[in-house]
């Protein structure tokens, strides 16, 4: 066990930094074995701050040499701590020089300067930049920088920095160099370099004010069939970003680089993003339309973060979600405005609706739970969480809901106005919004500063005599760690209410069919008048604040709602809720050997949503996908993943069969011939045709084998090709074949090997011990986080059912390479280690296994900040 505790960082205790940095010079000799970084940095003392000691950052690197005002400072002089770097009463100006060693080669946590397939890349936020220089390496220390990097030409022929390129040229010794400005002030996290044999697809391209700029996309020698893509969602973000929110692109020129080691999607260094491979790379024949839909948010999300992160950043990493949760909503809102449909947007807010719920509100439940601006931290990259990103999206998004689209918008110009340059906070943001509009938004402080997922609670009263309809919501909000008791929230609550005819109810005088309720109470009821019927109320309508709904709604309401709803996320919704109950009654059955029955009705109301024309595929494929089994595993008291599975398959193998004619029509109908297009329209229609080729493989005989492997054989596309390969091996064949010709088809094809561990990782059939076999296949390696994502994380997170078993195999498997990965890569390592978050839900024989191998990885000798404040939040009660 360690002994030294790790240091918790309360926000509380922040305070403004002793010096301010004017301008930043950095040199670098980059040698893979050996990189001398010189820097000199300008430092004079803030008068917001009444300490005099300068205060740098530094970690796994070796200090050279260290002046201060032309002076070289003898060791007496400075104090060096395990992480920091302290000159005592400094001068009120000072021009530090510091020169240090690092050893890029040997760093595999991916987090500072390393190495990729021989060249070289950077990754600094949250804090790696102190793992480059030693550096006052927090988000309110903002500087201009210029960057000189020095390297082997045959080697490194492309050496690229933020900012513009101001000279080039070769040195002695068969090496070269270049020189970057920066012009804009930025904090460390966001510099960046890339040193490595690259090639690029560029482009100018011309701003809306008429000022032209190069647009370049780098990738290794061979990837260069796989950019357009990139390239295409860069411009519609650019222009986006013009047309929606005023924002232009105030760089000449702007980078994006893929690496193939990368510990997460990308990166926004200003004018140089660094992106995973993953979501840069793609052609109709590697990448699916899942892979082409995240290309298109995650360049979006990037690009977007220059205005929100880059040009206003976050004060401290407290406020994360005030660059995070603003830039994924912005992404969200993009890729939606690129469908443009009604019905399109709602499948992507369909799809955000169940990411909060498979991620997010399982961690708002758990021992890591925590509120969008956190109050303390060990490790800061365990807070870059689907509660910082996801649940803060919606509680910007519930700004939106609650201000109207262009009272928002005017926030978000206020907020520009006020703090373009600045490092902020998440007060700033809201004070912006509320400002702008003139609405007092303090009681909106609590989505920021209270952890847990409200539970709203609806119940209803109709007075036919009066034609009065009584709305009462009332709402409450579990403990969470360190929170015992919640005050009310501001939710938003849009509601609107459907006649016996399916259609809409006028809900006030302007004949408004939805309006937004404001819930700020511990409970209230709303009056509706005039209204003629009993209605089906259709409540939360396309999910207007992230909290749990509960109403009684019986299954002719929620059949009524499924048919008729006018709110395409609530139609979904009321799908949703049909399957779960059904979910739930059959693990119950599965548990006691009873006998497994569906009743005809819900598949009655999933034949009619398959075989309605008038809807857009895509939404007939969402709304026929039954709630996975995590979210199953949520509703359950005590979690039974094998029952759980059971049941869903049974429910699966049930709708196949009975639907079998209508499923084989939809395929049929769905085909997409000619070239391949990665558009919505295009996309949703392989997705229905993929998923009734699911659910025929559930069931399968002979014929829908012989589609499944037809498609498999003469696919044209990797969407259609991964899927019938997916759907045969879960349909139990014989597939050794197929997996073999895959890999042969696709070795040289990194992201797609990583497809195909990752399909067999979630199997059905897959245990521990097939698992352990994948692993020693040549392709594998635990130091490509994309690859140890494939196979480990698809296992633990995505093959509940095996990972689970009852000897406790699964677990033992976990801890050790959770071990294994903290040596290598602490955050790839805690990622991993977030697994076992919610292991008390688990019945008790399974309990002991966990808390066994959760102590076995608490007891690990040189465990990480990252993975010890994981698993020791998880065992502490
Ligand atoms: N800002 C980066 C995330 C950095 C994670 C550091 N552990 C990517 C993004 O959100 O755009
Ligand atoms: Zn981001």
């Amino acid at each position: 066990m360690r002994t030294d505790s790790p240091q918790t960082i309360y926000r509380k205790d922040y305070t403004p930094p002793s010096y301010l940095v004017e301008t930043v010079e950095l040199g670098f000799d980059l040698d893979p074995a050996r990189t001398i970084v010189a820097n000199r940095v300008t430092m004079r003392h803030n008068p917001d701050s009444d300490n005099h000691d300068i205060v740098l950052h530094g970690e796994d690197i070796e200090l050279v040499a260290l002046r201060m005002n032309g002076v070289a400072l003898n060791p007496g002089e400075y104090i060096v701590g395990t992480s920091t770097l302290t000159i005592k009463a400094a001068p009120l100006n000072a021009v530090l020089e510091i020169e240090t060693l690092c050893v890029p080669q040997d760093n595999t946590t991916l987090s500072g300067l390393y190495v990729s397939n021989g060249s070289f890349y950077t990754q600094c936020e949250a804090e790696g930049f102190r793992r480059i220089t030693y550096f006052p390496d927090r988000p309110d220390v903002m500087a201009v920088y210029t960057v000189m990097l020095r390297a082997d030409k045959e080697k490194f022929p492309v050496l690229l920095s933020n900012g513009n390129l101001v000279e080039e040229g070769d040195l002695p010794d068969g090496r070269h160099y270049a020189k970057w400005e920066d012009p804009f002030r930025k904090p460390s996290y966001l510099f960046a370099l890339v040193a490595a044999r690259l090639v690029c697809q560029e482009e100018r391209y011309t701003l809306q004010s008429g000022r032209e700029v190069l647009l370049q996309v780098w990738v290794e020698d061979g990837n260069l069939d796989k950019t357009d893509y990139a390239m295409q969602s860069l411009k519609n973000s650019i222009r986006w970003d013009e047309e929606r929110w005023g924002l232009e692109l105030d760089l000449d020129r702007f980078m994006i680089v893929a690496v193939g080691d990368f510990n997460m999607g990308a990166m926004e260094n200003k004018g140089l993003n660094i992106f995973n491979t993953k979501f840069v790379l793609a052609n109709p024949s590697t990448a699916t339309d899942v892979d082409y839909a995240g290309i298109e948010a995650v360049v979006g999300h990037e690009y977007f973060h220059n205005w929100t992160g880059n040009r206003v950043t976050c004060r401290d990493w407290f406020q994360l979600s005030l660059k995070e949760g603003l830039t994924v909503f912005r992404d969200q809102e993009f890729s939606a405005d690129m469908i443009g449909t009604a019905t399109g947007r709602a499948v992507t807010r369909i799809d955000q609706v169940r990411t909060l719920r498979q991620a997010q509100f399982p961690e708002d439940a758990g021992p890591m739970a925590h509120p969008v601006r956190p109050d303390s931290f060990v490790e800061i990259n365990n807070f870059y969480t689907v509660t910082v990103y996801e649940k803060g999206a919606e509680v910007v998004r519930m700004y939106q809901t609650l201000l109207g689209r262009d009272g928002f918008r005017k926030g978000m110009d206020l907020y520009f106005e006020r703090h373009d340059g600045q490092a902020v906070t998440c007060d700033d943001f809201r004070a912006a919004m509320a400002d702008a509009n003139g609405r007092d938004l303090d009681q909106f402080e609590r989505w920021y500063s209270q952890a847990g997922t409200p539970i709203v609670t609806a119940s209803t009263k109709y007075d036919a005599e009066q034609q009065v309809y009584e709305l009462t919501l009332a709402q409450r909000c579990p403990p969470t760690p360190g929170q015992q008791t919640k005050q009310p929230f501001h939710i938003p609550v849009a509601v609107g209410l459907l006649g016996a005819d399916g259609f809409d109810m006028a809900l006030n005088l302007e004949g408004e069919t939805t309006v937004v309720l404001e819930l700020k109470e511990a409970q209230q009821t709303f009056r509706f008048e005039g209204i003629k019927e009993a209605p089906t109320p259709s409540l939360l309508r396309d999910f207007s604040a992230p909290v749990v709904l509960e109403y009684p709604y019986t299954d002719d309401e929620l059949v009524h709602l499924f048919r008729h709803d006018s709110d395409p996320v609530n139609r979904w919704e009321a799908g949703q809720r049909l399957a779960m109950a059904r979910l739930l009654r059959l693990t119950a059955a599965v548990q006691q050997g009873a006998e497994l029955e569906l009743d005809y009705g819900f598949i009655a109301a999933q034949r009619a949503l398959l075989l309605d024309d008038g809807l857009d595929a895509a939404f007939r494929e969402q709304a026929l996908i039954l709630p996975s089994e995590s979210v199953v595993a949520d509703q359950m008291e005590v979690v039974d993943p094998r029952a759980i599975h059971e049941a869903r398959q049974f429910m699966r193998r049930t709708i196949a069969t009975v639907l079998r004619a209508e499923l084989l029509t939809a395929y049929a109908a769905n085909e997409t011939p000619g070239e391949y297009s990665p558009d919505a329209i295009s996309a949703g229609k392989r997705g229905l045709k993929n998923l009734a080729l699911a659910y025929l493989c559930a069931a399968p005989d002979d014929h829908v084998l012989e589609l499944a492997h037809r498609q498999f054989e003469e696919a044209t596309n990797m969407t259609d090709r991964a899927s019938a390969l997916v759907s045969l091996i879960h349909s139990g064949a014989d597939v050794d074949g197929a997996l073999q010709s895959f890999y042969q088809q696709f070795e040289r094809e990194a992201l797609v090997v990583d497809k195909w561990f990752s399909m067999q990782a979630s199997a059905q059939t897959t245990d521990v011990a097939r698992v352990r076999e994948l692993m020693q296949h040549p392709a594998f390696t635990l130091k490509t986080p994309n690859r140890a994502r494939s196979l480990l994380f698809s296992f633990c997170n995505g093959n509940p059912a095996q990972f689970h078993a009852p000897d406790g195999s699964g677990y033992e498997f976990w801890a050790e390479h959770v071990i294994k990965l903290n040596a290598l890569n602490p955050q790839v390592a805690a990622r991993l280690a977030r697994t076992m978050d919610r292991w008390r839900r688990y019945d008790p024989a399974l309990q002991t296994h966990m808390r066994a191998a959760l102590e076995k990885v608490a007891g690990a000798q040189k465990l990480s900040n990252d993975v010890l404040e994981v698993v020791s939040k998880a065992l502490s009660n």
